[in-house]
């Protein structure tokens, strides 16, 4: 998927076989100049790291005071392995396995989340004193991969809006921009543009004022009642469910209101394939494959997983249609 990578590294998930994954790393180490001497090396320590082929188990996170959603009847949960092992976070190397294995780099604690920008009262949130706090809330929300898989995932954390109101944004507050840590040290991906991807990094997202206050937006801590691993985008991340994953960014650091539609990582790098609204939309395809359906990932995973239509803003356009009530959403993907 690597080799893919020239134009637009996003892959649908049909365009990868675990065979074309394992040629395309060699092809990238061949390309590196890396061999197994140099491999072997100290020094090429978090290199290894992410070229090796068998993903680690995520560590097991801590309790989460949280006040339980009910199981919603007819949504099958994505089991937490298959949550914790199949990860989409460039930062910590392009493959599926690859964040869960690397994400032993990322330290979450301390965690500072400033946000600021064109507010009446920026603060600095210690994410910390967040989870601490609690209770904090849980909500069951379907995830929609651009790449064309799904799951159904349990987060623990707090709605956006509550954030923001905080901050008491001024009339000028249009968009809402955020950021994800920059520090190559802990997001390996970050030190070179082959094994992050070509992404310029900080990997950065928005939304506009309105989307950011929809009660559905939110802020996630945990995962499953438990702290956030690292490969899911430890400590606290962004989860807007009627949007396509890449959206939902991962370890924030910074929170800002802003006048103007800010930059995102993806349409930075492919401006044709990815839109700033990035609406699940299963009548517009994307330019290389069709987004009418999706595999979902449940016990079986990916290979033997199931395939079903995808939904109108990912099942959510009762909640959110009337945001984009008079938007070409063709135009406006
Ligand atoms: N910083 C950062 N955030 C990110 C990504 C990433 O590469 N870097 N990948 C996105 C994509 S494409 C998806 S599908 C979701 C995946 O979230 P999950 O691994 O917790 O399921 O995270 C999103 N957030
Ligand atoms: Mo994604």
């Amino acid at each position: 998927m690597l080799i893919k990578s020239s134009s637009s590294p996003h892959p649908t998930e049909a365009d990868v076989t675990p065979e074309q994954v394992y040629r395309d790393r060699r092809l990238v180490l061949k390309g590196l100049g890396l061999g197994a001497a140099s491999l072997a090396l100290p020094a090429q320590a978090s290199l290894l790291d992410l070229f090796k082929d068998d993903a680690a188990p995520a560590p097991a996170g801590k309790p989460l005071k949280v006040n339980p959603a009910p199981r919603p009847e007819g949504l099958v949960l994505t089991p937490y392995d298959k949550a914790t092992s199949h990860n989409n976070f460039y930062e910590l190397g392009t493959g599926k396995g690859d964040p869960a294995r690397n994400a032993h780099y990322l330290k979450t604690e301390p965690w500072t989340l400033k946000v600021g920008g064109e507010v009446e009262r920026p603060f600095t949130l210690d994410v910390k004193d967040l989870v601490d706090k609690g209770p904090l809330e849980e909500r069951i929300y379907r995830l929609r991969c651009v790449e064309a898989w799904s799951m159904v995932l349990p987060w623990s954390g707090i709605s956006l809006a509550d954030i923001i109101k905080r901050a008491a944004p001024t009339s000028r507050a249009k968009f809402v921009a955020f950021e994800t840590l920059y520090d190559p040290e802990q997001l390996p991906g970050q030190a070179s543009r082959s094994l992050g991807g070509g992404i310029d990094y900080p990997y950065v997202e928005g939304l506009r004022i309105d989307e950011a206050m929809h009660p559905l937006a939110f802020l996630a801590v945990g995962l499953y009642g438990k702290t956030l691993p690292g490969q899911n985008g430890a400590p606290i991340r962004l989860v807007v469910p009627w949007k396509y994953g890449f959206k939902s960014i991962k370890s924030i650091v910074s929170i800002r209101l802003v006048e103007e539609m800010p930059p995102t990582t993806w349409n930075l790098l492919a401006p044709n394939e990815y839109g700033f609204y990035a609406n699940v939309n299963p009548q517009v395809d994307h330019p290389r494959w069709s987004q009418a359906s999706e595999r979902f990932i449940g016990e079986g995973g990916i290979f033997g997983a199931k395939r079903q239509p995808t939904l109108m803003f990912n099942g959510y356009g009762e909640e959110v249609a009337s945001l984009y009530q008079g938007m070409d959403l063709r135009k406006w993907y």
